[in-house]
């Protein structure tokens, strides 16, 4: 009998409770287990789940149960990302406490994970906005302040005008804000950072370990990171004592420098700033901008003159010192060495601003050209011309040459240059991690003694979303006495940017409600590393990172003996409808809720996992749904038709195999190893779905009478399918006669010796010349051998168009077509 709705329902609902009151999720640390830790990145709390949720979750689920199955301890948690701007947003809206709204969401997802039927240990379950966790935020963030990573300084920093707060470099996205998309302005202020710059040689090395990440990831990393080799070339301010450094990656081109620019911040240009105030305004206009404003390179090229001339030290040239907002003061010396002919932001600014070009890199295509005649920089290989002695050598070898000698003559030297910059961490919000400082007039600033942690966030905060941090408003949080003298001093009012707070929750799972430490060391040492992470590819650089530096630094301070925190990456495709990621402003969402009242979780499961391989983009499809929901019901019948009698269906006819059931045992085994294959090989989900309906289909088409056989098959495709559409296969394997839960029962094993096949060679002849040998299964009847040869290419073009007159068998051995 097909099952409806309702009886899914009461299915799904009837599991969920046996594996809640079972706790057959809940694990423990057993060192004579081996151990498989997946790890889901843990959601932001928004409200229900969404169908990207879905599918990343139910990714993980699937590799969750298989590997319990497989025989691993597995440990599987969730948690909730709770602190951070929409709460906080949703607060200053709707004049909601932050916690309540936050908390209430929880409450929403939580459920819908155990309607997923997710396989979590909740007994982990934690948010980052509970108190119990946030206190070893404190704690990790004073560890990193007493080893000098964690530090106070003043610079300018990305400012979103709009959510009123600072922004990491890593959150300004082609000059706006991630969240928000308003452009970034530049500020000075006072703010935390995490000396992230400590780990950036080891965070570059280490990628290479990390051969399980896809190579896209690790790539964006080492972008980022973005280690370069360079020079540093001494330029002599002409009249004056002074030097202008410049940081270039091309000394090759040296010749070619015509002009020197530097950034509006660099010191020198303020004290020429202070002379002229054309130069004062222009600091000001560009102070403003943003730096990937500046950077960009379909920006109008803006600069002034300086007033200074320098010294081009290889052959004495006297060049303009100009001042050009697309310098950057952060990055190398803050400035450079212009050479236009040869960089091509160098040549949008001379051609603005109408300054001298020469060529010094020959372009083998356009030989002799001119400088005038140049639609844009030639920044490819080449010789050197115009280059003194270094005429005729090719750049790549006159880079090293060139910086050699000058590091003789000591007007330059070799240098790294790191992208990297430090972690911006402080946040004028209130939902977030109160940073634990403190601020005496007399002892400067004084940290929050571990005692007294956590620094707990007050409530009924007035939230406005204006004029800087909430909790500088809240007296009773501010007015403190200083922990060292006792007298009047006051705390610190930013709170920790919530990157902080996923830096190491995979950590806290380990122990997660130890309330001695942030993470025992012996649980750590069993559950780390992560064995697969699974989650988006916009995390690739933020969290990822950040991830890897806070493992560091527990790594370096005693507390872990490993240095990388995941060891497989996956990361899961969007969810697509209609050809466009689903989302809310789209208007092109399917709600889960709806899709979990129709049809259930199992094939909403299925059907996420057959429509595409899980890095694949996936495109919404209902039909696909429904197909799901058919073959489910097919699985269903099949047991349900057979078993209802009472285990053991029709009576049992023992013997030797037959053909048929040889076929069928063929097939039973096929599908274990190819599902098998799917999942160790990366997760293919969709091929190992095919597998198992390949063989429902041998189970539909067996004709023999082995019962015993026939059982085995049926209750193979439960097993193989107990990973993906778990409450069916619970419900089924307990109808076969499983007093208990499958989900930690053997993953069934398959038999090389079942998958022999006899074969045999067939020649194949077409008007007596011999075209081709097949090796093919004994015994094939005519039409199965049509099917095999005639569409092969070696016998193809000798039939194509012509009509078979004859197709003569000589049983495994001939084949003799006549055309
Ligand atoms: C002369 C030159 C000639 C350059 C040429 C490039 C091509 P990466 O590879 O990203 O490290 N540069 C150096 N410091 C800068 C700053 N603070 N702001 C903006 N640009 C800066 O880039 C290094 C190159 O970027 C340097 O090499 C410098 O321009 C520029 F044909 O020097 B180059
Ligand atoms: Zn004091």
């Amino acid at each position: 009998m097909p099952y409806t709705t309702n009886d899914i329902k009461s299915i799904e609902a009837k599991w969920q409770k046996y594996w809640e009151d079972n706790k057959t999720f809940q694990v423990k640390v057993d060192p004579a287990q081996k151990k498989y830790y997946v790890l889901e990145m843990f959601p932001y709390p928004s409200g229900k789940i969404h169908m990207g949720h879905v599918r990343n979750y139910t990714i993980g689920d699937v590799i969750a149960r298989y590997k319990a199955m497989r025989g691993f301890n597995v440990l599987h948690p969730i948690g909730y990302d709770a602190f951070g701007q929409p709460a906080e947003n949703a607060a200053i809206k709707n004049k909601v406490d932050p916690a309540d709204w936050t908390y209430r969401c929880i409450d929403l997802m939580h459920n819908d994970f155990k309607r997923m039927g997710f396989s979590y240990d909740f007994s982990r379950e934690f948010s980052t906005c509970d108190a119990e966790y946030y206190k070893w935020n404190q704690w990790i963030f004073l560890k990193m302040a007493e080893k000098g990573l964690a530090y106070k300084k003043a610079s300018p920093v990305n400012w979103c005008p709009s959510c009123a707060t600072t922004l990491a470099n890593e959150e300004v996205i082609e000059g706006a804000c991630w969240r928000c998309k308003t452009l970034v302005m530049q500020k000075d202020l006072e703010q935390w950072y995490l000396k992230i710059t400590h780990y950036s040689d080891v965070l570059l090395e280490d990628l290479r370990k990390l051969d399980h990440w896809p190579s896209r990831v690790r790539a964006m990393q080492e972008n980022w990171i973005g280690k370069s080799f360079g020079t540093e070339i001494y330029f002599k301010v002409k009249d004056s004592d002074q030097t202008i450094k410049v940081f270039t990656t091309r000394p090759d081109t040296i010749f070619g420098a015509t002009y020197v620019v530097l950034a509006p911040e660099h010191p020198l240009a303020q004290q020429q700033a202070e002379k002229v105030s054309e130069l004062w305004e222009f600091n000001i206009k560009s102070g403003n901008k943003s730096k990937s404003m500046r950077m960009s390179g379909d920006q109008r090229k803006e600069g002034v003159f300086s007033g200074l001339t320098a010294i081009n030290p290889v052959n004495g040239r006297e060049i303009p010192v100009w001042i050009g907002d697309y310098v950057l003061m952060e990055y190398g010396t803050g400035a450079i060495m212009a050479v236009p002919t040869h960089d091509q932001r160098d040549f949008l600014f001379a051609r603005e601003h109408k300054l001298p070009m020469i060529v010094v890199i020959e372009d083998p295509k356009n030989p002799g050209i001119k400088p005038e005649a140049m639609k844009e920089a030639y920044v490819d290989e080449g010789k050197l011309v115009n280059s003194g002695n270094f005429n005729g050598i090719a750049n790549e070898e006159a880079k090293k040459k060139i910086s050699d000698w000058m590091a003789e003559n000591q007007t330059g030297k070799i240098t790294v240059q790191w992208r990297l910059r430090d972690w911006l961490i402080s946040r004028q919000r209130y939902w977030g991690t109160p940073i634990p400082m403190i601020y005496c007039d007399k002892c400067g600033i004084v940290p929050v003694p571990e005692k007294d942690l956590p620094v707990v966030l007050p409530k009924n905060v007035h939230i406005t979303g204006e004029g800087g941090s909430p909790l500088a408003k809240c007296a009773e949080f501010v007015d403190v006495p200083c922990p060292k003298c006792n007298g009047k001093a006051r705390r610190e009012t930013d709170t920790m940017a919530t990157f902080f707070d996923s830096s190491w929750y995979f950590l806290r799972f380990c122990s997660a409600h130890n309330d001695k430490e942030a993470f025992n060391k012996e649980d750590a040492k069993y559950w780390m590393t992560v064995d697969q992470y699974i989650g988006g590819i916009e995390h690739a650089i933020l969290h990822l990172l950040y991830s890897r530096f806070f493992t560091k630094f527990f790594n370096d301070i005693g507390l872990i003996s490993f240095d990388e925190p995941f060891a497989r990456l996956l990361t899961q495709g969007m969810v697509l409808k209609d050809g466009d990621v689903m989302s809310k402003s789209r208007g092109n969402t399917v709600d889960p809720d709806e899709v979990l009242k129709e049809y259930g979780a199992d094939t909403l499961r299925l059907f996420i996992l057959f429509a595409a391989p899980p890095e694949d983009q996936l495109e919404w499809n209902s039909d696909g749904l429904e197909g799901a929901w058919k073959f489910l019901n097919r699985i269903y019948n099949m047991v349900d038709n057979r078993f209802n009698a009472g285990a053991g269906g029709k009576p049992v006819s023992a013997g030797n195999l037959e053909k048929d059931d040889k076929a069928l045992e063929f097939e039973r085994n096929k599908a274990i190893k190819n599902v098998t294959q799917s999942f160790e090989e990366g997760f293919k989900f969709n091929t190992a779905i095919s597998s198992v309906m390949i063989l429902a289909n041998a189970v539909d088409k067996y004709k023999g009478t082995n019962a015993p056989l026939l059982n085995s098959a049926i209750e193979t495709a439960v097993m193989l399918l107990a990973p993906i559409t778990p409450h069916v296969s619970e419900e089924l394997a307990a109808k076969m006669g499983h007093q208990q839960s499958i989900a930690k029962v053997a993953w069934p094993s398959y038999s090389e010796e079942a998958l022999k096949q006899d074969t045999v060679t067939i020649v194949a002849q077409i008007n007596g010349k011999v075209r081709g040998q097949f090796e093919v299964a004994a015994n094939l009847s005519e039409a199965e051998l049509r099917a095999l040869i005639l569409p092969d290419e070696r016998v193809r073009v000798y039939i194509e168009g012509k009509e078979i007159k004859k197709f003569i068998v000589v049983p495994n051995k001939l084949v003799s077509i006549v055309v």
